[in-house]
């Protein structure tokens, strides 16, 4: 005769399944869930990190403190924390002549936007099976990207990769060209054990990044990280940089594309919603140069490009196609 007590696990377990087999079926490519904790030791690094000053002029990642280092601090009753990923490698890559956009930016839809209605579908079917009070109806939580929350430590509690010297989390199915999603629940759930660090030895990431930005021991420093310097950074490109932007004008992928997980596990994307933007990848070195805004507003509309906008986006391709002289 089953306890209580083994019925109750019984009842995690079962919803547990049916959360990351639907989490599956509506198209994410792996889901895993962690107990929502005080991240202790994130919160001594994060400290450091800021010290640092490796958030460059990014301010809001000083901010909110106390929610980044615990989501309970983010969403009252929150139990658990179910993590997604979204596997984007492409299929087909830019005309290699081009000034060059990180892969994260090739779809026609921006990336948030298709998480957030992923993870708006998971939680309804949730809702509809299990009730409506296994979220907070009052404060927002469901996460991709913009909140306080640490979404790679996150991902890699639940199982779904550890996190390698790029700070990337890298999943030992798909490599790192992954999108982390986050939706908060107030339910205890069966939780998963972390996934051991598989970078041993290696360091081709430190030492493939052109500008020094990846420190073995302090992490990335965003003031020298070309995706900051092209994409978050408010007006021009830093000087030092310009250099070694080694052709991007949106974004970089280098301390990916060297790294031996993607070379032999990044996959392309069948994904219908991540649909490439085929005429921005068939572009000629003139066609960027000679981008308008008028274009702009036509083909990257919706795109993960708008977050740039059109004159840092054009005052990068003026310093990457005039050679960094500028
Ligand atoms: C700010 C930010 C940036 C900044 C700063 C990057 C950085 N490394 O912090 C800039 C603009 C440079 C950037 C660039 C990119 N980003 Co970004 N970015 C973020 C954001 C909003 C916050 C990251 C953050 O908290 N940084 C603070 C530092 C301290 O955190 P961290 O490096 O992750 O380290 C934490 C843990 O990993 C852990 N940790 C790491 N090392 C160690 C070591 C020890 C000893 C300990 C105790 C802990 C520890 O502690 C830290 C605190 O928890 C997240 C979304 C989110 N809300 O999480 C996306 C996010 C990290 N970015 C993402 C992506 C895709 C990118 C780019 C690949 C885009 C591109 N191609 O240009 C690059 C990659 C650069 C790189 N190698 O990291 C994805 C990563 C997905 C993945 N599979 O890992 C995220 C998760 C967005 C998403 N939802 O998908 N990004
Ligand atoms: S994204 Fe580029 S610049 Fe930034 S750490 Fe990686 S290789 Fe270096
Ligand atoms: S390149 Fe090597 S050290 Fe860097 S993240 Fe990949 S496996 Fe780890």
């Amino acid at each position: 005769m089953p306890t209580l007590a083994s019925c109750f696990v019984l009842g995690l377990i079962v919803l547990t399944e049916f959360i990351k087999n639907t989490a599956l079926e509506i198209g994410f490519d792996a889901c895993g869930i962690a107990k929502a904790d005080f991240l202790e030791q994130d919160a001594l690094y994060l400290r450091d990190w800021l010290a640092d000053e490796f958030q460059a002029e990014m301010g809001y990642m000083a901010r909110n403190f106390e929610k980044r280092t615990d989501p309970r601090q983010m969403v009252e009753g929150c139990k658990s924390i179910i993590v997604t990923l979204l596997n984007y490698y492409p299929a087909r890559f830019q005309n290699p002549q081009a000034p060059r956009i990180s892969k994260y930016a090739y779809s026609k839809i921006d990336y948030h936007t298709i998480i957030k209605e992923k993870l708006f579908v998971l939680e309804n079917k949730i809702i509809e099976k299990y009730g409506a009070n296994l979220f907070n109806a009052t404060q927002q939580h469901r996460f991709v990207d913009s909140a306080p929350v640490l979404e790679r430590r996150w991902a890699e509690r639940a199982g779904l990769g550890w996190i390698g010297k790029n700070k990337m989390l890298i999943n030992h199915r798909f490599g790192s060209y992954t999108f982390i999603g986050v939706l908060m629940i107030n339910k205890e759930l069966d939780y998963d054990e972390p996934m051991r660090e598989r970078c041993g030895s290696c360091r081709k990431c430190l030492d493939a990044c052109p500008t020094g930005a990846l420190t073995e021991y302090n992490g990335l420093d965003a003031r020298k990280c070309i995706s900051y310097q092209t994409i978050e950074k408010k007006g021009e490109i830093s000087k030092e940089i310009r250099p070694n932007l080694s052709d991007y004008v949106f974004g970089c992928d280098i301390c990916n594309d060297v790294c031996p997980w993607n070379k032999s596990r990044a996959k392309a994307t069948k994904l219908p919603e991540l649909a490439l933007n085929d005429e921005m990848l068939k572009w000629s070195k003139s066609d960027w140069e000679n981008l308008t805004k008028t274009e702009f507003n036509r083909v990257f509309k919706r795109t993960a490009l708008e977050r740039a906008g059109f004159e840092k986006l054009k005052g990068n391709i003026e310093i990457v196609v005039q050679g960094n002289l500028k």
